[in-house]
């Protein structure tokens, strides 16, 4: 089928992450024609730079403008058209869609939550007033939601040296022998330095990598935007550069935690099976305290009641003393976690069954 993808970058990177992850799996593992149209071709073409070139090439990124002349011939018009997170397509093209001989269907993606009641809209019509079949699709983790964007499924691998992309070498190399690695990619608002502060007393080293941004989030809180931050000898801080997805994918496996946020980084971090702590997008209304609570319940279901209260505190920003002693029970949980996902999505996750829904 040919699909045509339109993806609004808002603010951050997780509609141009999530977009480029679709493509390449509807391409690269399902064999489907892919075009995406993208308002911020830097941002995307940053996500998937380093990807195979033969896996890049497969899909056609064109700017969201190119949209407006459609370039396929009118009878080979896309079948499927995905609105990513409600994005209104540009208008000239609907136009197109509608005197086009055949009719395609609208696809809205919603955003992937845990919460109960999607299970009862996913796959509903929301019919429109031009006449064009539009659904929404609602990720999800249960068996009867949308799924969940697993590919390219990371390899279960303990850390070990496998090949450091070029990027990373030179972070790569400050890295001890004897530290625990953390990954950090969290909003403003986390309270970080003091998180990393107490981490600090623990009694072990810990070598905290920095996502893009991260070190000048955490100097702006310390209050004082120009100066170095002072934290205990068994911190390191390692900044890295913003690298492409399947790079920062690598770094999610080789850290033994990781801090994550946006959703297709919290989905990674639950696939590359460590603990971490999924600093959710914060809403005005409050409702990504909501989504938090019903992804808990999912992931700690068949947990003891220690670790619930572990990583319930850890996932809410307690201090790393109150829960760090439960770390070896949550990073068995962790395994599990990954090994019951990767089976609830045996069939392919949310690709094949945006494929199986829309056939
Ligand atoms: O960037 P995000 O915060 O995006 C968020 C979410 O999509 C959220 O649901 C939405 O409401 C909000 O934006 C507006 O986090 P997310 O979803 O984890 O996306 C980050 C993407 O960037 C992910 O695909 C991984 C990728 N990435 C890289 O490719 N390289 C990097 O160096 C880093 C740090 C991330």
């Amino acid at each position: 089928m040919r699909w045509d993808i339109f993806c609004q970058i808002v603010d951050n990177y997780g509609d141009a992450g999530v977009c480029w992850r679709l493509a390449r799996s509807l391409t690269s593992l399902h064999g489907q024609e892919v075009r995406i149209f993208c308002d911020d071709l830097p941002t995307l073409n940053l996500l998937a730079s380093g990807v195979d070139p033969e896996i890049k090439s497969k899909v056609d990124i064109q700017a969201w403008e190119a949209s407006f002349s459609n370039t396929r011939h009118p009878i080979q018009g896309p079948d499927v058209v995905i609105e990513a997170f409600g994005c209104d397509l540009p208008e000239r093209y609907l136009a197109s869609l509608l005197i086009a001989p055949k009719k395609p269907i609208i696809i809205n993606l919603e955003y992937l939550s845990a919460e109960p009641w999607i299970t009862e809209f996913h796959g509903k019509p929301s019919p429109q007033a031009h006449g064009i079949s539009k659904y929404f699709f609602f990720p999800g983790f249960q068996t009867n939601a949308g799924g969940i964007l697993i590919d390219p499924v990371p390899p279960e691998s303990p850390i070990s040296a496998t090949t450091i992309p070029a990027s990373l070498k030179t972070s790569w190399q400050l890295l001890r022998p004897n530290a625990k690695r953390m990954s950090v990619f969290c909003y403003p608002g986390a309270p970080l330095l003091q998180w990393l502060e107490d981490l600090g007393v623990l009694g072990e080293n810990f070598d905290i990598v920095l996502t893009h941004g991260q070190l000048e989030q955490l100097q702006f809180s310390s209050g004082h935007p120009n100066q170095a931050i002072t934290l205990p000898e068994s911190i390191q801080l390692i900044p890295i550069p913003f690298v492409s997805q399947d790079e920062y994918d690598w770094v999610l496996s080789q850290c033994d935690f990781n801090i994550v946020r946006g959703e297709d980084s919290f989905v990674r971090a639950q696939l590359a099976g460590k603990p971490f702590i999924w600093h959710i997008y914060p809403q005005e209304d409050r409702a990504h305290e909501v989504k938090l609570a019903a992804f808990l319940d999912l992931y700690l279901e068949d947990a003891s009641q220690e670790l619930k209260h572990a990583v319930i505190a850890a996932m809410t920003w307690a201090m790393p003393s109150d829960w760090f002693d439960s770390i070896e029970g949550w990073n068995s949980h962790s395994k599990a976690w990954r090994a019951d996902l990767l089976q609830k999505q045996a069939d392919g996750g949310l690709t094949a069954r945006l494929m199986g829904f829309v056939a």
